[in-house]
């Protein structure tokens, strides 16, 4: 039975010592000193010893199995340290090794073009008011003088979500807002971006959810002509060169006079091509002297002030200014086409 346990003793370190990792290591404590271990089977024979010699061969025994614990734990001290260390190798950071180009991203080109107009209209001394973009039909319609069956409400058709709340058609009851806020003081020199909604087929030069850019002048003795003079100042600016502006009469329920805006083409100076439909001129917005029932409902006495208005529409400028055709690209987050900004 010595004999037993001092081969198995031997054979037992050498495994031991001979353990690649922590699983073999376990496996082993199994083995030898488990339940149904090796040292467990052989202590088995003890019944058949001389109770002279049980003693002697239980104190070996039990020798042998600390000193297996000891062994046991001294190589998984040394199988821990090593795994950590590989660990560590395997995570090291070489610091020196070039960083993976970190892929960044580009401000959208719609919101490149809104900041540009607002740093243009700020520059003009006008401040920003945004307003939220469910609205209630009274300030979206009825206080732009489209009451309830106004047919010009056919004209923005709307995401109704009651008969009483939608999603903005325009930045308009922005304006509004911001009017009775101040209680018919002046200057009212604002602009107001944000997103809109029109129930729209989706198309080249249609989206039902785009941006506006709305603007608003009120004080004492406004007059068309700086309607023209602050918005051809815009103009000049936005497209950063020289060109010439001109007004056509146009419609539109919350204005009188209302105007839209053409400036000369930016591609051929005027002399026609594919982008002004060679006829020289653009679009770019829409304007007019504030209706007197819409300053009258927001508490302006129309008597003592007037005041000019405009609509652009960034998504269409961006169009122009970056000779885009087709604004679903804007709205489909394709980043091979977003990235051709990534300067701006
Ligand atoms: C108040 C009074 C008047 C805002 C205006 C336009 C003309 C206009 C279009 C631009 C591009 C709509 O998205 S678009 O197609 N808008 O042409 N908007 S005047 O007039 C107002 C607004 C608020 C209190």
């Amino acid at each position: 039975m010595r004999e037993r346990l001092k081969s198995l003793e031997k054979k037992a370190e050498t495994a031991i010592r001979e353990a690649a990792d922590l699983d073999q290591l376990k496996d082993l404590r199994v083995k030898y000193l488990g339940k149904k271990g090796e040292l467990t089977t052989i202590l088995r024979g003890m019944k058949d010893l001389s109770p002279e010699e049980r003693p002697v061969v239980g104190g070996l025994a039990n020798e042998i199995r600390t000193g297996l614990e000891r062994w046991i734990g001294n190589k998984e001290e040394e199988l821990k340290k090593a795994a950590l260390t590989t660990r560590l190798e395997a995570e090291a950071l070489d610091v020196t090794l070039p960083a993976a180009p970190p892929s960044l991203g580009a401000v959208h080109p719609i919101s490149a073009v809104i900041e540009q107009i607002e740093d243009i209209f700020i520059g003009m001394g006008f401040e920003v008011a945004e307003g939220p973009e469910v609205e209630s039909d009274y300030y979206n319609f009825e206080a732009l003088n489209l009451p309830k069956e106004h047919p010009a409400r056919d004209m923005q058709d709307s995401f109704y979500i009651t008969p009483e709340i939608l999603l903005r058609t325009h930045t308009s009851p922005v304006q509004v807002r911001t009017m009775e806020a101040k209680e018919g003081q002046v200057p009212v020199k604002i602009i107001c971006p944000g997103k809109v909604y029109r129930r729209d087929d989706d198309d080249a030069t249609h989206s039902h959810q785009f941006h506006q850019v709305e603007g608003l002048v009120i004080d004492r003795g406004i007059a068309m002509s700086e309607l023209h003079g602050i918005l051809a100042g815009f103009a000049e600016k936005m497209f950063g060169m020289k060109l010439e502006t001109r007004l056509r009469p146009s419609y539109f329920p919350f204005t009188e006079p209302s105007v839209e805006m053409d400036i000369s083409c930016i591609q051929c100076g005027g002399e026609g091509c594919r982008m002004c439909k060679n006829t020289g001129w653009i679009e770019i917005l829409g304007a007019g002297m504030v209706h007197p029932r819409v300053l009258e409902g927001a508490g302006y006495d129309s008597e003592r002030y007037t005041g000019f208005a405009f609509g652009m529409g960034p998504d269409r400028i961006a169009l122009l200014k970056y000779g885009i055709d087709d604004i679903r690209h804007f709205y489909t987050n394709d980043v091979k086409f977003l990235r051709q900004f990534q300067s701006l």
